[in-house]
């Protein structure tokens, strides 16, 4: 099977699986939940990173590349993972964290003491006067995106946490490092890689950003971004034409993105892109709420959807993952209809042209975590914003309503398995509180329903690896000025697939020539095929000829 046709499966470690009682998720923790992956068929885990980290931004702030955080496990119980997992079918893919390091890391400590190879490493900047930072950009979890170091008399850049310092990409000697640090994972049984943010590895010019605060233009895409890219593949996964590679794309476009993973792009096998999870955000601001813009979310999947298709280029396909609220309490329903609504959102990416991701929780339809005090998040972004707004002036029970809708701590509730306590994560105290709803949403109880989301899910992946049309089909938009069905058409030899999502509580009709076509799944019992169907509150009816 190639990419085309499997199914990645996300663990958030920190949430997943404890096996020590120390209130952390691990990998032995993993290893007893192997079976359950197995059943659901996924292919391949994501895992973000494990590596030695002080968890400022849980572990996308690395320490040691080649060295589990031991509140993970140690290479003997990866071993053990690997090996577990190659049993079920199982790869792994790890989460290569290359556009920055921690400052605890010892290239970066190595630099704060002067040495000259290793601030050559980073990104340090002469001040445009004492005091003044050397240009305007902002830093993605608030705050300016440069740092003073006094010893040195020099700032660094750090686009995301002050604690995470911008590695320097123009420096051969940083890509050979990055491509070595593949190489090893390779060599430990690792046959799949996601790079976080490599589309801002690249910054080409340290201007003053006229239109906005923050930067981005001058490091987000760069012209050197493919050639970097290039170098990684050419040195490391792409020896091996198995390894599964997708690339985390911020602000991107399409026709970036159909370079980066274009099919003889020699650089990554699929992109993920985020603009369809921006519509619910003001002005493009994502701490200001409104609803979500269906119409804007429809051209935006299928823009992207049919503008890789041109470019032969290919998308990761997704709701869900670490630093997303969950989709269902965003564009579905998350209480009287959260069935329904799990399953339609789910067929409306399963059956796209990409390769599907499935985030921890998805599959049981787990919902936002429902927090009401600060004092229960644990996220870097989630607690820097609450500050800013603060200091803006904000009243705390409005920032609270917005960290309830958008904080990347909506999707890092742990795991909920059964209705013990702690939903069966841990006998320990939970490093972030367990979400309410656990004794009515768990797997133990979608193990027990045959018309569980877990089983939708199931049958999802098991048409993708069993139907060519899924993986290889084309796609063509269907019912565009509808405005609550999102619906679209693959075709694959003599065969064609429609499907046809309604995002709304409110019924609706829809007209297709449905001549030939039979219903191959929906999410209520009694559909029926007809040239006029009535769509129920978030019905999905999936049909094939
Ligand atoms: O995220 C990159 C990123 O820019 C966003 O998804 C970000 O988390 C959010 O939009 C901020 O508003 C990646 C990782 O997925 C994320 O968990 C890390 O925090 C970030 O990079 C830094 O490594």
């Amino acid at each position: 099977m190639d990419f085309r046709q499997k199914v990645v499966y996300q663990i958030y470690p920190k949430s997943f699986q404890d096996s020590d009682g120390d209130g952390i998720g691990d990998m032995k923790g993993v290893i007893s939940r192997l079976d359950y992956l197995q059943k659901l068929g996924i292919d391949v885990i994501w895992f973000n990173p494990m590596t030695l980290s002080p968890q400022k931004d849980n572990g996308y702030d690395v320490t040691d590349y080649r060295a589990f955080d031991p509140r993970y496990g140690t290479m003997e119980d990866f071993e053990l993972l690997v090996k577990e997992a190659k049993k079920r079918n199982i790869d792994i893919m790890f989460d290569m964290v290359f556009n920055h390091t921690s400052t605890t890391h010892a290239w970066f400590q190595k630099a704060l003491q002067g040495d000259a190879k290793y601030m050559n490493y980073y990104i340090f900047k002469e001040g445009k006067a004492p005091c003044i930072a050397p240009n305007n950009w902002e830093s993605k979890f608030g705050g300016p995106a440069w740092e003073y170091v006094p010893s040195l008399d020099k700032w660094y850049l750090h686009l995301f946490d002050v604690s995470q310092a911008d590695l320097n990409w123009a420096n051969p000697e940083v890509r050979k490092e990055c491509a070595d640090i593949v190489n090893f994972w390779i060599s430990k049984g690792v046959h799949g890689f996601r790079f976080d943010v490599i589309n801002e590895i690249n910054k080409w010019s340290f201007e003053d950003d006229p239109d906005n605060f923050d930067g981005r233009q001058f490091y987000t895409d760069g012209p050197k971004e493919q050639e970097y890219l290039r170098y990684l593949n050419e040195n490391s996964f792409g020896k091996d034409p198995d390894h599964i590679t997708v690339g985390e794309m911020s602000s991107t476009t399409i026709e970036k993105c159909a370079g980066y993973a274009g099919r003889n792009s020699h650089e990554l096998d699929m992109v993920f892109s985020f603009h369809h999870l921006k519509v619910d955000y003001k002005d493009g601001k994502k701490w200001e709420l409104q609803p979500a813009d269906f119409m804007k979310l429809k051209e935006l999947l299928l823009s992207w959807q049919t503008g890789m298709q041109e470019k032969d280029a290919w998308n990761a396909v997704f709701w869900n993952c670490h630093d997303q609220p969950r989709s269902i309490s965003r564009f579905g329903d998350d209480t009287k209809y959260r069935k329904e609504s799990a399953k339609m959102l789910a067929a409306a990416i399963h059956f796209l042209r990409g390769t599907p991701y499935v985030f921890e929780g998805e599959e049981i339809g787990m919902t936002n975590a429902g927090f009401t005090s600060i004092d229960q998040y644990r996220d870097v972004e989630s607690t820097n914003i609450y500050q800013i707004l603060k200091e803006e002036g904000k009243d705390e029970k409005e920032i609270l309503h917005i960290l309830n809708q958008r904080s990347r701590d909506n999707a890092r509730t742990p795991m909920q398995w059964d209705d013990s306590e702690n939903a069966g994560f841990t006998t320990g105290t939970p490093w972030i509180e367990v979400n309410r709803n656990y004794k009515d949403i768990n797997v133990r109880k979608d193990l027990s329903d045959p018309d569980s989301i877990f089983a939708f899910y199931q049958k999802l992946i098991h048409f993708r690896h069993t139907m060519p049309i899924i993986a290889y089909g084309t796609i063509r938009p269907l019912l565009e000025k509808d405005e609550k069905v999102f619906a679209y058409e693959r075709e694959y030899e003599d065969h064609k697939l429609a499907v046809f999502c309604n995002f709304f509580v409110e019924e609706t009709d829809i007209q297709f020539n449905t001549e030939g076509y039979e219903l191959l799944i929906g999410n209520y019992a009694d559909a029926e095929v007809k040239d006029t169907m009535h769509l129920r509150p978030y019905e999905t009816l999936v049909l094939y000829k």
